[in-house]
């Protein structure tokens, strides 16, 4: 390997600034945490970055995961545990490369993984499979989920049982080739390079009672401006470019997602799982690295924030996820994380 893992973390960045929080494991690569609570241990859901060609003449051609594994704990700060192989890109049979940032959903005794993949036309689709254990192994349903497309699904299971996906990425992510409602490549790599319009939103669909298929077709989560106008395209700091996550806390719905180009991971809250959400304020300044991806979750009482960057390899495609606590402040809002210590 061009880039050896096991090695020993830096304990400051390249500019002299000191991480909050080290690596949850220094085995292996594994990004865009989506953590979750399964009878009563902590299992960590993640992409498993790999070192690929290093050009990366398109947005996100250099993210080349083949497989997916699983991390555990039974508690934060504990021993971690990474389990063997819970899905291969050659077992998911539409499925031609890039299996990028999952999640997973409990229900009825059964696991759900979802995924995104490029299919052999080089379109990102979201796919599902199935298994008993949460770590895995997971069966690929034979097909993608019709009406799903593009990056990043994450699955939020309300307090009534309903399940909602929530998925979406612009630039690598496709989304900005979907405004039709089909697959439209002339649409470009960027976003819709319309400032002044309302951005592109993640997408949410409420899941079926199987959790395999969406019950109702897609429709923009909406996040709106202090005016209760939609964020505008032109707003980089805080428009919507990929990792959606939905939280709930005190009755509030929570929804978390990067900036992309601007680093940010930022939030928005509704009244209900389908929004319109508004812009509240960021949850994580940028971490070293170029991506960034998170999700919220409450383990013992305490809720925290997983999240990833590259202490460990200093690579764009090498991340490591990492664990900090997170606080919602009485009003509702979340305090701002710093991921170096000042
Ligand atoms: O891991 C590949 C992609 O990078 C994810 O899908 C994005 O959210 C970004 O983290």
């Amino acid at each position: 390997a061009a880039f050896a893992t096991g090695a020993a973390a830096q304990d400051r960045a390249p500019d002299g600034r000191a991480y909050r929080a080290q690596p949850l494991t220094t085995e292996l690569f594994i990004a865009d945490p989506s953590a979750h609570v399964f009878d009563g241990r902590i299992y960590v859901y993640g992409s498993h970055d790999i070192q690929g060609p290093s050009a990366d003449d398109q947005p996100g051609k250099g993210f080349v995961m083949k497989d997916y594994l699983v991390l555990s704990m039974d508690r934060i700060g504990g021993p971690v545990t990474v389990h063997p192989t819970a899905l291969t890109l050659s077992a998911v049979p539409w499925a031609d490369r890039q299996l990028w940032a999952p999640d997973a959903a409990f229900k009825d005794g059964r696991y759900y993984l979802y995924f995104p993949a490029k299919d052999r036309e080089g379109v990102f689709r979201i796919g599902v499979a199935t298994g008993d254990r949460p770590e895995g192994p997971f069966t690929p349903e034979p097909q993608p989920i019709l009406g799903a497309y593009s990056i990043d699904p994450s699955v939020f299971v309300d307090e009534d049982g309903a399940a909602y996906l929530y998925v979406g990425g612009i630039h690598g992510g496709q989304l900005q080739r979907w405004t039709s409602g089909r697959y439209d490549p002339a649409a470009g790599d960027t976003d819709l390079n319309q400032p002044e319009a309302a951005s592109l939103m993640p997408k949410v669909a409420r899941l079926s009672d199987d959790m395999l298929t969406l019950a109702e077709p897609m429709r923009d989560a909406v996040i709106l401006n202090e005016q209760g106008q939609p964020l505008k395209g032109g707003d980089l700091d805080r428009r919507f470019f990929e990792a959606a996550w939905l939280h709930k806390y005190n009755g509030l719905y929570y929804l978390s997602y990067s900036t992309g180009d601007t680093h940010f991971i930022a939030y928005a809250t509704a009244t209900t799982p389908y929004g319109p959400f508004t812009y509240r304020g960021r949850v994580l300044l940028p971490v070293q690295g170029w991506t960034t991806h998170h999700s919220i979750v409450e383990v013992e009482g305490q809720w925290r924030l997983f999240y990833h960057d590259t202490q460990l390899s200093n690579r764009t495609h090498l991340r490591s996820a990492k664990v900090v606590d997170l606080h919602h402040e009485a009003d509702g809002s979340i305090r701002t994380i710093d991921p170096f210590i000042a």
